[in-house]
């Protein structure tokens, strides 16, 4: 994408993506790429949180600090409201349905999800459970029950070349979101 077409995106329409799966799917490598290149504004949750006091206490049995979920909204959506922002979590059901045009869900096999988890250090449960979560599709049922279907996709997200298919992908579906709405 040009650089004058990806500054667009940012200034005259509020275009918000989310990219969303279980963790170790990809989510902050793709979203980071995918924001450099469209010139979306890149919003990793788990960061912003870390950043901006958002957490309320620590989950011993996950070992991960506990997010509030309602000032997350309430940091974000403000940031959001103005649009030009691509918002990566592995949570999706808490954001408003109107903040987001377009919905991704990384999805990655089982075994090559649980070589990154531990390769990520995760204690056996923690483990066991976010494989599970993925082998269940939570996030993607998660996305179908909290957005409109039609703007919630699947992406693999397996290996290298799965990123650069994902990136184009979204890349194109910004172009044309950007020719529907410029009209
Ligand atoms: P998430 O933000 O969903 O937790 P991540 O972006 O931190 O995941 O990626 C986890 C690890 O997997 C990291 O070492 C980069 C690697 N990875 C991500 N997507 C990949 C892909 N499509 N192919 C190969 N490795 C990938």
């Amino acid at each position: 994408m040009h650089s004058s077409r990806a500054m667009a995106v940012r200034t005259v329409l509020p275009l918000n993506i989310l990219l969303t799966g279980a963790p170790g799917v990809g989510k902050t490598t793709q979203g980071r790429e995918r924001a450099s290149r469209s010139g979306l504004k890149h919003i990793n949750v788990g960061d912003s949180a870390g950043g901006e006091q958002l957490y309320d206490g620590y989950d011993e049995e996950y070992d991960c600090p506990i997010l509030n979920e309602l000032r997350v909204v309430n940091e974000l959506g403000n940031q959001m409201s103005e649009g030009g922002v691509l918002v990566d979590d592995h949570s999706c059901d808490f954001f408003s349905e109107r903040l987001f045009h377009t919905v991704f869900v990384l999805k990655t096999g089982n075994s090559v999800l649980y070589q990154r988890l531990e390769t990520r250090g995760y204690n056996e449960k923690k483990l066991k459970d976010n494989v599970q979560c993925e082998i269940f599709q939570i996030l993607y049922e998660e996305a179908l029950a909290s957005y409109e279907e039609e703007i919630v996709q699947q992406l693999p997200s397996n290996k290298l070349g799965d990123l650069e298919d994902n990136i184009d992908q979204i890349l194109k579906w910004i172009e044309e979101w950007i020719k529907d709405h410029s009209s």
